[in-house]
């Protein structure tokens, strides 16, 4: 865990004093304002009118059959209409349309969706997908939640609620969604010892001393968040993994967690060191074509899947930054990952495989490495295999372009990891929305397959057609009584979860959703924090690494502005600014598809905001705006401040609409913001201010 400044300090503070009610917490308790409901508040509906039409409209429910998982959707069902409604509905026992009832079943508990009416559309499903639609009938109408299965139940039931939870018209209300991505999943990097590497909320909801005997009912409230926007896997702990988690001791935990989550559709997995044979094994090697290593893989997940008979699978980061892996024993990531796949093959079980590697001895230019070691690879691994590559090249920066592997290898599952915590971008600090970036990179066209083949497509199987599709999101959870840190934090893991499902949903939409769900139905304040949200993302690139610049952080933390440290990324010199990676730069240009790679290897066509990500641009070079490089990295520097100083005023003009301890949250957190976002410039533009040889405008 990195606390890096005083914010963090006065944050400990506000955190100790909640969390003196948050110990009193049941599942259904909390302190209004302190965002442990998260977008689940259920609270009255406060429009009159909209409240009075519901209850017209809402008179009954019933949810079919009685699996955990409808019962946990039925459970839902009634608190949602409790809180929503402020009424005790009740539950109708026939699975019978009946005026004024909600009707969620699937056609094998509820006869009518048996129907040629409902079958053709369910056909139309993917696992998990959902209909909810309003039936005229005689006597008025009626509101039917159908799915093919019970997840898609628990689902239609949480996209039923998030209509009343955003005040949306129920009578013409005809939807159908169904998942994009199959495996749309979390991943925690939480260490056993409760520190979460590069979380910035607190400690590790998981209590890992405590389990499998006292479950914290946090972990339900969990598991209902991640349901409610269609998270169905998770990695428990940390990309570099200690090896224990493998062992019975804390299998067993595991196992405890995994009872808790799979009424609501979440699969646990785990990452798994590639050292655990050595480790924990005591053999004397880890080399996977060695028979005992094959045979202690597969005895493990034997023992995991006794345990755990719907465990996911496993997540490995090998060969990277100081981890094990095959290549410590002369073999490839191929031989490695097929390994414990086949380990996993007979329990339907899959191998996450990370594509993040970097060895300097591969070539001079970091940004080019895990394409180099992965995409001759392509067509090698096994079917249950998924590479996971990180969105950008080098490592989550605030921009950075799409990650060149995407469409790079056609016969391999390629999977996209994102981070949702704010490694990079100011840590619980900023306020800074993430889904424009998110859309950015899915939106990209990489061209792999002629126009339109954008990494959405890549990474949904629609353009490669692999049976096996998944997205991650590195989670920003932790035990603060918020669980992110502070609010804003949450619609990125909302927002996540939300494109995860849909990456056609619009950036704005989701916000729009989750601050209904979450902050205000103010129509006036839903416009300005709505405004803050989407050009959030943008202000901070501006103050931090505008025109393409990366990685001008501190080493360590990653919070402070330290480009001195970081020559090899920006290569600023008296002659200019970036990192030559045109074909006669390092040549990464060629790692994209035509016109990708042609676009970026031209300065003229190369997006501004690339341009010394793929070039050593001259101090004097003329952008489109006019001004010369230098000026426009000043201009950019003063604009990230200054829509910082506009988010204040922005915030500030929210008083009377916002609960009054979240308003001042957010207040003290933008006054951090902008300071470090005056720090930002003022460091950055003095440093280059050296080498431009022009004044700071
Ligand atoms: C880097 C983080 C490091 C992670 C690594 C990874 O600084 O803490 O372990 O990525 O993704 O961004 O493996």
């Amino acid at each position: 865990m990195h606390y890096s400044n005083v914010l963090s300090r006065m944050k400990f503070i506000w955190v100790v004093s909640l969390s003196v009610s948050f110990m009193a917490l049941s599942t259904t308790v909390s302190k209004a304002g302190d965002g442990y409901r998260l977008w689940l508040k259920y609270d009255k509906i406060n429009d009159g009118h909209c409240l009075q039409t519901y209850i017209r409209q809402i008179r009954s429910y019933c949810v079919a059959g009685n699996s955990p998982t409808i019962s946990a959707g039925r459970e839902e069902l009634k608190k949602g209409l409790m809180g929503l409604l402020g009424a005790t509905l009740p539950q109708q026992s026939e699975a019978e349309i009946t005026p004024g009832a909600v009707l969620a079943g699937t056609p094998e508990t509820v006869p009518l969706f048996k129907t040629k009416r409902y079958s053709e559309k369910l056909a139309k499903l993917t696992e998990g997908g959902y209909l909810i639609e309003n039936v005229k009938i005689e006597e008025g109408s009626c509101v039917v939640i159908v799915a093919n299965d019970d997840k898609g139940v628990l689902y239609g039931i949480f996209g039923f609620l998030k209509l009343l939870q955003t005040y949306s018209s129920l009578s013409k209300v005809d939807i159908i969604s169904s998942p994009l991505v199959q495996w749309r999943m979390l991943n925690h990097w939480d260490n056993l010892d409760g520190s979460i590497e590069r979380g910035y909320a607190g400690k590790s909801i998981w209590k890992w001393e405590d389990l499998p005997g006292a479950m914290d009912p946090r972990y339900k409230d969990y598991a209902r968040a991640d349901a409610s926007i269609g998270i169905n896997g998770v990695v428990l702990n940390n990309v570099n993994s200690d090896p224990e988690i493998l062992d019975a001791r804390y299998l067993a935990k595991v196992a405890a967690l995994a009872n808790v989550f799979r009424p609501y559709g979440i699969r646990v997995f785990l990452s798994a060191n590639f050292g655990c044979p050595k480790v924990l094994g005591h053999l004397k090697t880890a080399d996977p074509l060695d028979p005992s290593v094959i045979a202690w893989w597969k005895a493990k997940t034997d023992e995991i899947y006794k345990l755990i008979p719907d465990f996911g699978g496993l997540l490995v980061k090998a060969n990277s930054e100081g981890q094990p892996g095959p290549e410590d024993y002369g073999r490839t990531f191929a031989q490695g990952a097929n390994m414990m796949a086949d380990a996993l093959a007979p329990h339907k079980g899959v191998l996450i495989w990370r594509a993040f590697v970097y060895k300097t001895s591969m070539d001079k230019d970091r940004a080019k490495m895990a394409y180099d070691a992965f995409h001759s690879f392509d067509g090698k691994f096994r079917s249950n295999v998924l590479l996971q590559i990180k969105n950008g090249p080098l490592d989550f920066q605030p921009r950075e372009p799409f990650s060149p592997l995407f469409g790079a290898m056609p016969h391999t599952t390629e999977m996209m990891e994102l981070q949702i915590t704010q490694e990079y971008l100011g840590h619980s600090n900023a306020f800074i929305y993430l889904a424009p970036l998110f859309k950015e990179i899915l939106e990209s066209d990489t061209y792999s397959n002629g126009k339109g083949s954008t990494v959405a497509k890549v990474i949904d199987g629609s353009l490669q057609g692999q049976s096996i599709t998944g997205i991650a999101g590195v989670a920003n959870i932790g035990d603060d009584s918020d669980w992110t840190g502070y609010i804003f934090g949450q619609a990125n893991w909302y927002a996540f979860g939300r494109l995860a499902w849909n990456h056609e949903l619009s950036a704005e939409k989701i916000a729009r959703e989750w601050i209904k769900m979450t902050i205000t139905h103010d129509t006036a304040a839903i416009q300005v924090i709505l405004r803050m949200m989407m050009s959030s993302r943008e202000t901070l690139v501006d103050y931090e690494t505008p025109l393409g610049l990366n990685l001008l952080c501190n080493k360590g933390d990653h919070y402070e502005p330290r480009p001195e440290v970081r020559e090899y990324f920006h290569k600023a010199d008296t002659t200019g600014l970036g990192f030559d990676r045109t074909v006669t730069g390092s040549n990464m240009v060629g790692q994209y598809f035509p016109p990708v790679s042609e676009a970026f290897n031209d300065i003229h066509s190369c997006p501004e905001k690339y341009l010394t990500w793929f070039h050593h641009v001259p101090w004097n070079y003329k952008m489109t705006s006019g001004r010369t490089l230098w000026n426009e990295l000043c201009y950019k520097y003063e604009l990230g401040v200054e829509n910082v100083i506009h988010m204040q005023q922005q915030w500030n003009s929210l008083r009377s609409a916002i609960e009054p301890e979240l308003f001042a949250n957010v207040q003290r957190l933008l006054i951090v913001q902008r300071n470090e976002a005056k720090k930002w410039r003022d460091v950055c533009l003095k440093y280059f201010e050296k080498y431009s040889r022009h004044s700071i405008l």
